[in-house]
């Protein structure tokens, strides 16, 4: 089996500054992704878009565009590259190097590293709504990765519903492409924005972030879409798709006509590696979410598994550049290719600009806080999508004695499906902290087994031990 020095999975801001970093220190590297092109969920298909198709970057903005010379840095650093690849088992014994199991190009392929670095990013928050299962009603970040991958747009009447930059982003990015906006449906509750006054100071340090937003506030205002404030009870309804959207706006109730819904409420780190590798989580009040425990240098509670961007919490693209770069140094560090003092300077130096783009976090927070209805779900909206659970049965299996999301995976199949519980694993543990009134740390999360990713007979059988 190959060995390498160091293997990242996710070649997003955090794995591309991580893997220049580290080959830059010496180290032998290798990085998967299971994205055709380096870029990770901001920069998707970047490459593409800055050449052939630098049309697009009239329309996705000038943030987006920036992560061309990045990727273009990755490209040239000398790493292993392998695109198109699903990391679905990592493991980590004692003592020794860690294995990761791969699927890529039709076979199961491993191969051994003396560090793991995790930089597989954010997930959008499910937003369980009724209806939210109709063709018809996505994510924000899906209708941005179908614009950003193939140009492609959902057709109108098109609605936007939730709360948080990206949604705003997205909103600006189609008035740029020329897609039109039917209405935009803020989640966002009222005197939020007064609640974040407080972290304005401190967040001034992130005075461009601050701009930007700002930017994006003012285009969405002079674009004339109508704004409903304060959506609350919102329902998607429709037969065989979406035909309309109910809600209430400041109390009053609101009907509209709809062929595409997008929810958004917000981004949440994605467990499933860190789950998968045992490694200690905590529950972040502000974001809603578990993260995992990291170290000043993004190492995780097991030895030389180390975290980096947004997978360790939410900080954006700049944010996950110097996280990746820090991570990177002290694993050089530890492999005697750089020394202690010059390793330290730059860690000091990426630390200093993390700490300035992380300002800005606790305004943000307050100003979208995550929704706190999620815990109060019941009924028959589905909160588990790939076995069709609803959050009734859920409140029913807490009710039977199911004290955690693993019990009531036994309960009721919830997060055995393809998806292995990415899209229900947070909802559950707050429907269930809500039932037995206790804090979500308490409830904790769904024990993550192998394989992570979906993984077909052929590419099992096609395990090669030795790559
Ligand atoms: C859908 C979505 C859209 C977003 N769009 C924007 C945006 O337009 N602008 C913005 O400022 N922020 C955006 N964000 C926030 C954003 O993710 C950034 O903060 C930034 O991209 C984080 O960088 P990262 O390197 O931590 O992770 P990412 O950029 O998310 O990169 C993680 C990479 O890991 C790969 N990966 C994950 N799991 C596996 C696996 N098991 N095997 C192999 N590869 C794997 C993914 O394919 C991905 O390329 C978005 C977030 C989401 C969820």
């Amino acid at each position: 089996m190959t060995r390498f020095d160091l293997a990242i999975i996710g070649a997003g801001p955090a794995g591309m500054s991580a893997a220049v970093t580290a080959r830059d220190a010496g180290l032998s590297v290798i990085v998967v992704d299971e994205q055709p092109a380096p870029g990770g969920q901001i920069w998707r298909a970047v490459g593409r878009n800055a050449g052939a198709r630098s049309g697009n970057l009239a329309f996705l903005g000038e943030d987006y565009a920036k992560g061309a010379e990045l990727a273009a840095q990755f490209e040239a650093s000398g790493a292993q590259f392998w695109p198109s690849a699903s990391v679905w088992h990592a493991d980590s014994p004692d003592e020794g190097d860690k294995t990761v199991t791969v699927a890529w190009d039709g076979a199961t392929r491993q191969f051994r590293a003396g560090a793991l670095l995790i930089a597989t990013g954010a997930m959008e928050r499910p937003v369980p709504v009724p209806g939210w299962t109709l063709p018809g009603v996505m994510t924000v970040g899906a209708a941005q990765t179908l614009l950003k991958s193939s140009g492609l747009h959902p057709e109108p009447p098109l609605l936007l519903a939730g709360s948080g930059p990206l949604l705003l982003l997205f909103a600006a990015q189609c008035i740029a492409a020329g897609i039109e906006i039917a209405a935009l449906l803020e989640t966002t509750p009222p005197g939020a924005y007064m609640r974040g006054l407080p972290h304005l100071p401190v967040a001034l340090l992130g005075w461009r972030t601050l701009l930007k937003g700002h930017r994006l506030k003012r285009q969405l205002a002079a674009s004339g879409i109508p704004v409903y404030r304060a959506v609350t009870d919102l329902v998607a309804d429709g037969t065989e798709q979406l035909e309309r959207v109910r809600f209430r706006s400041a109390g009053m109730p609101v009907e509209l006509e709809a062929a595409h819904l997008l929810l958004h409420e917000g981004v949440v780190p994605n467990p499933q590696l860190t789950r998968l590798l045992r490694c200690d989580h905590h529950w972040d009040a502000a974001q809603r979410c578990f993260r995992p425990d990291l170290s000043d240098r993004g190492e995780t509670s097991v030895d030389n598994v180390f975290v980096a961007g947004d997978g360790g919490g939410i900080g954006g693209a700049m944010a996950a550049v110097h996280s990746g770069r820090i991570a990177a140094f002290e694993i050089a560090e530890r492999f005697g290719s750089v020394n202690r003092p010059s390793g330290d300077v730059e860690i000091v130096k990426a630390r200093d600009a993390l700490r300035a783009e992380l300002a800005v976090r606790p305004l943000l927070d307050a100003m979208f806080p995550p929704p706190d209805w999620i815990a109060r779900l019941d009924g028959d909206v589905t909160v588990c999508r790939c076995e069709e659970v609803s959050a009734a049965a859920v409140r029913k299996a807490a009710a039977l004695g199911a004290p955690g999301p693993n019990q009531a995976k036994a309960f009721l199949r919830a997060g055995m499906g393809p998806c292995q519980g990415r899209m229900c694993g947070l909802t559950i543990t707050e429907i269930l902290a809500d039932a037995h009134g206790e804090h979500p740390e308490r409830i904790g999360y769904y024990r993550i087994r192998p394989p992570i990713k979906p993984v077909t007979l052929g590419e099992l059988a096609a395990l090669d031990g030795s790559d």
